[in-house]
């Protein structure tokens, strides 16, 4: 039934009643919001069960994403406008005098991820839902987040996220579906009487893994999904083994924790335990579903589930339904990799080498022998199978096990039927770099599936004042179909709408102007171009070139002060690894930068450079709408995909990029005049490593602007930077370079000026915004998941149960 105004009313009162004991006058924000939460479960509570029985009842084929990261950000508003209730909810709040915005700011941010990976899987979620497609995630419930971010002196300064503080509304623990893990001890193998060999368990601990669901929740169609996150626990016979607490808190300590890193790899031994701890439990859950409702023989597992590997630490998938369909299920090996094969596909996120996951046999075998002996047999018969057809050289190259290591991007593509990139030029490389080898073995494997974003969060809820604006020029239906942005190029000449468009533009940027003001005490004008780069800190990703350039305006402005530059706020969010020391220094030197240039009289306001603390999902909202320029600068190459450069395009702002990643789609989408781009491109790059004729010494030696630049980084122009200054310089010209900053140095600073000449023509750059506004529709997470279902999971969506339900 549709929720009106006074009915919501009356319900929140009641609940809030029944929940608290309480009025409204007397409730905290804290309880109202958890009232307003129990009322939002109600609404979809119905939708879950009914949509999990239409996918049983018609055994439709699931997809289930695994995923070690998670990174939804708060849900309360995204489960309103899905739910269709967003607007009625604000005003019904608002007739009650509660701001709904004062209330979604109690929930905490979800953040089990460390960045664009996560934040993937959770856009994703979200569409897989909204496209009516049977599909649920599959991750680990971590105790606590991503950790919380603080600067102390211009340092980083860790904190931990306690996001399960005050409880998780939107969680639902099922003890009913808990499974056992069995990892540790010795596994070895003996024949039974007809002949086939059993593995016997030897000393292994047992762990519980208890689920917890979420709902995900479809847009207006009645459809909603799961997010299922393991947690570990003692199970009840391994009581007495934990007598210690010490023991006791190394076993809960596996769920405990998001590794910080990203774009690196750890081999460390609780990592691994964690991959394999989600994932068994995870496949096992879905086998348990799958005979016990699906009722097919188990040789038509194929039919039914499809397995996502969301890049390779979910690898283990591979072994694992190996171990299930042979060890219990007493399949032979055809034909359980046959199943497992067809089940499973793999995206890879990152062509960086220290990013590919390895772990060394010793510990594999320690950990958990019985996949590593399923990795050897498995290893074993791809040599066996693949000597008879290719050069010995590229199968050696090619091979699960080598160097007494296990290569998880290895068992990932021999163990899959697809494997895919995230963009265009991505995927590419992929094919004719990285993994060109796999490319000869397995053509066919291979795909591109460029990333895509949840607009309706993305536009919709975090930009009121746009979506506005889009309502009154072309109308209702971009919400349902992204596509339909393209409508707003037909008014790419008509100055009222793009008045508009500046306006609402405005609006956001003085809402940022006012959290910046809240929380760092910098008053930034409205008028500045903001110049915003927001991503993990990263050393290919070159927050570092900006600022360098940013040192460049500085020294420019001292030396001519009477320069008509636009004003710029340039704008950062950005979180180093704890262990990432080079990006740590980074972070130190902005920050030390900042500080000299915010409080230098002769800069009078000209520029302003903010770092925001504890970059996440909910900053993002706020940073996003406002942003005037898109920095996306990697070493072309470097940059998987990237997806706040999509974020921030449909939100108007203009993409100063290499030709890396998306950026290159987003070129083509809004044609070169809209877009400013610089750099080598990833050829050149290449041509680079080839002739090692990189020379930053050079560039120093050559180029007065660089080395003034550079310098004022070791000759205390910079305050408090002895020693990161040092290490700045010394990475730069002592080690070369690594991502060939001085070299696009001087491109980069030619597409600034461009930018600075363009934004003083108000409606030149208006009408660039509008066009990258009306192109962004293409990058749709709607539309790349439908391209998933359709050419690797083969699901279906449901049939719209709008209709069904009259
Ligand atoms: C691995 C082992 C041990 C600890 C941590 C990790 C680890 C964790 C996270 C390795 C990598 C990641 C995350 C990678 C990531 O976020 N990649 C980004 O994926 C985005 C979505 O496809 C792309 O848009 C980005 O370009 C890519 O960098």
């Amino acid at each position: 039934m549709a929720l009106d105004k006074e009915m919501f009313k009356k319900e929140l009162k009641q609940r809030l009643r029944e929940n608290y004991a309480m009025e409204l006058e007397d409730a905290t924000e804290q309880e109202l919001f958890y009232t307003l939460g129990t009322l939002v479960k109600a609404r979809y509570s119905d939708a879950w069960g009914d949509t999990w029985k239409y996918y049983v009842n018609k055994k439709k084929k699931q997809v289930y994403y695994f995923s070690i990261e998670f990174l939804p950000g708060k849900m309360l508003k995204s489960n309103l406008l899905n739910l269709g209730i967003l607007d009625m909810t604000r005003e019904a709040l608002a007739d009650l005098g509660i701001d709904l915005e004062k209330l979604a700011e109690v929930e905490k941010d979800m953040a089990l991820g460390n960045g664009g990976l996560g934040r993937l899987a959770s856009c994703f979620m979200d569409s897989i839902a909204s496209c009516a497609l049977p599909g649920n995630g599959n991750g680990i419930r971590y105790d606590y987040g991503l950790f919380k971010q603080r600067f102390v002196d211009g340092y980083q300064v860790e904190l931990p996220d306690e996001w399960l503080q005050s409880g998780n509304i939107w969680e639902v623990r099922r003890e009913s579906k808990a499974v056992n893990v069995r990892v540790g001890g010795h596994v070895y193998l003996t024949k039974t009487n007809n002949g086939k060999l059993k593995p016997i368990y030897e000393n292994e601990r047992v762990l519980r893994a208890v689920p917890y669901d979420t709902a995900m929740v479809g847009y207006e169609n009645n459809v909603v999904n799961t997010l299922r996150l393991w947690s570990v626990e003692i199970p009840d016979f391994e009581e007495d083994k934990y007598q210690s607490i010490q023991g006791r808190r190394e076993l809960e300590d596996l769920t405990a924790v998001l590794y910080p890193d990203d774009s690196n790899e750890h081999g460390r031994l609780i990592r691994l335990t964690q991959e394999y701890f989600f994932v068994s439990a995870g496949i096992q859950s879905i086998i348990r579903r799958y005979k016990k409702r699906i009722q097919k023989p188990i040789q038509k597992l194929s039919e039914y589930v499809s397995i996502h590997i969301n890049d390779t630490h979910p690898a283990l998938c591979v072994p694992e339904m190996m171990r299930i369909l042979v060890d219990e299920e007493d399949l032979s090996w055809e034909q359980a990799w046959d199943i497992t094969v067809k089940v499973m596909s793999y995206t890879n996120h990152t062509i960086m080498a220290e990013a590919l996951e390895k772990w060394t046999i010793e510990l594999m075998r320690r950990t958990l022998p019985r996949m590593y002996q399923i990795i050897e047999e498995i290893d074993a018969r791809y040599v066996r199978s693949m000597q008879e057809i290719h050069p010995h050289d590229l199968v050696e190259r090619t091979r699960i096990i080598r160097d007494g290591q296990v290569h998880m991007a290895h068992l990932s593509i021999i163990g899959s039927h697809s494997t895919n990139g995230v963009a265009k030029l991505h995927s590419d490389l992929l094919k004719f770099v990285v993994l060109h080898d796999f490319y000869i073995i397995y053509p066919d494997r291979f795909n591109n599936k460029t990333n895509g974003i949840a607009q309706r969060r993305w536009l919709q809820i975090v930009n009121e004042p746009l979506a506005h604006v889009l309502d009154e020029t072309i109308g209702k239906t971009w919400k349902q179909d992204s596509g339909d942005l393209k409508l707003l190029m037909n008014y790419q000449s008509d100055q009222v709408v793009l008045d508009r468009l500046a306006k609402a533009k405005k609006i956001n940027k003085q809402a940022l102007a006012d959290y910046i003001a809240e929380t760092t005490g910098i008053e930034v004008g409205t008028d500045a171009i903001f110049d915003v780069q927001i991503k993990r800190l990263h050393a290919y990703k070159r927050q570092l070139l900006n600022l360098l350039h940013i040192m460049k305006l500085y020294q420019d402005l001292k030396e001519n002060p009477g320069s008509n530059m636009q004003k710029r706020v340039f704008i950062f969010g950005a979180k180093a690894a704890p262990s990432y020391h080079y990006a740590k220094v980074i972070i130190k030197c902005i920050n030390e930068a900042a500080n000299l240039i915010n409080n230098d009289p002769d800069i009078n306001d000209r520029i302003k450079v903010i770092f925001l603390e504890n970059y996440n999902v909910t900053l993002a909202e706020k940073i996003i709408p406002a942003a005037d320029v898109s920095e996306q600068i990697s070493l072309a190459s470097k940059e998987a995909s990237g997806t706040s450069n999509m974020k921030l395009m449909l939100n108007g702002a203009v993409t100063l990029a290499t030709l890396d990643g998306a950026n290159v789609e987003i070129r083509d989408a809004v044609g070169d005049d809209n877009i400013y781009i610089f750099g080598l491109t990833e050829k050149e790059v290449y041509e680079y490593y080839e002739n090692q004729g990189y020379s930053a010494q050079q560039l120093y030696d050559e180029n007065p602007v660089i080395r003034r630049v550079l310098n004022a980084f070791i000759d205390g122009t910079i305050p408090n930077i002895v020693y990161e200054g040092r290490e700045i310089f010394d990475s730069l010209i002592k080690h070369n370079d690594e991502y060939f900053l001085l070299r696009d140095f001087d491109s980069y600073v030619r597409a600034q000026e461009e930018i600075d000449k363009a934004y003083g023509d108000h409606t030149f750059w208006q009408r660039m915004s509008l066009i990258n506004i009306a192109n962004a529709g293409r990058f749709s997470s709607d539309e790349t998941v439908r391209r998933y279902a359709e050419d690797i999971w083969k699901i279906e969506p449901k049939d719209s149960l709008v209709a069904e339900k009259g």
